[in-house]
């Protein structure tokens, strides 16, 4: 019997997930330490990879655009705190505009300048949110689709990603998008468990890996 040659070993495509730092005064921030719990986790055939942003202008889009030179991830899904909802917000558009109502963690507070001078108004999340939408409600978990990621640094990191993704072409493949999470019981209310947003956050990039094409329900708003 002949060996057969030894296999390379073909390192699990990679899915990126990042998380952000505290910002406005408060001690934590739930989307790192949701994030943070899931690094090194294996789903659906990924590895994934975890990684804190700074809550700042600029930088948090330069780290995010070398994170996706590094690890050329399958899927990225950016993660912020949305204080004050209380659901896991699966955010549909992000805008080409920064608009601060407070300073970012650098002292800085853009007020109506672009994201990408000259780039479009918006782009589309390529996440199929309203399946994982679905999955979550399933599990229990209060979930919704969100028709405005706001205009502070979650905006402009979710439309740079997009940006990114539309432009360059090593990423052409890469779905990405952007999911807020609410406070924490101990940060105020309305607020959702640690557990509860980790557990979400595994069920987002399940259906995110496992879905090609979105389902075709109903979630918009009347105004
Ligand atoms: N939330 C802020 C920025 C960082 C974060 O976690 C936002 O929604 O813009």
């Amino acid at each position: 019997m002949v060996a057969a040659p030894p296999q390379p070993v073909q390192p699990l495509p990679t899915v990126l997930l990042t998380g952000f730092d505290p910002f406005g005064g408060e001690a934590v921030n739930p989307s790192w330490l949701a994030v943070q719990a899931l690094q090194g986790r294996r789903i659906a055939g990924h590895r994934l990879v975890t990684a804190q942003l700074p809550t700042v202008f600029g930088a948090a889009l330069a780290q995010l655009q070398a994170l996706l030179r590094q690890h050329r991830p399958a899927l990225v899904i950016c993660v912020g705190q949305a204080g004050g909802r209380a659901a896991l917000s699966l955010e549909r558009v992000a805008i080409n505009l920064d608009d601060a109502r407070i300073s970012d963690n650098a002292g800085a507070q853009p007020i109506d300048t672009a994201v990408v001078p000259g780039g479009p108004a918006a782009y589309f999340t390529t996440l199929p949110i309203k399946a994982m939408r679905a999955a979550l409600q399933r599990k229990g978990l209060a979930a919704e689709v969100s028709q405005t990621a706001g205009t502070f640094v979650c905006n402009h990191v979710f439309y740079g990603l997009m940006h990114l993704l539309a432009t360059q072409r090593v990423h052409r493949k890469t779905r990405g998008g952007f999911v807020h999470v609410p406070w924490l019981p101990e940060q105020g209310a309305p607020a959702m468990a640690l557990a509860d947003v980790v557990s979400g956050l595994r069920v987002a990039v399940r259906v995110a890996l496992t879905t090609p094409q979105d389902i075709r329900v109903a979630g918009g708003q009347i105004s």
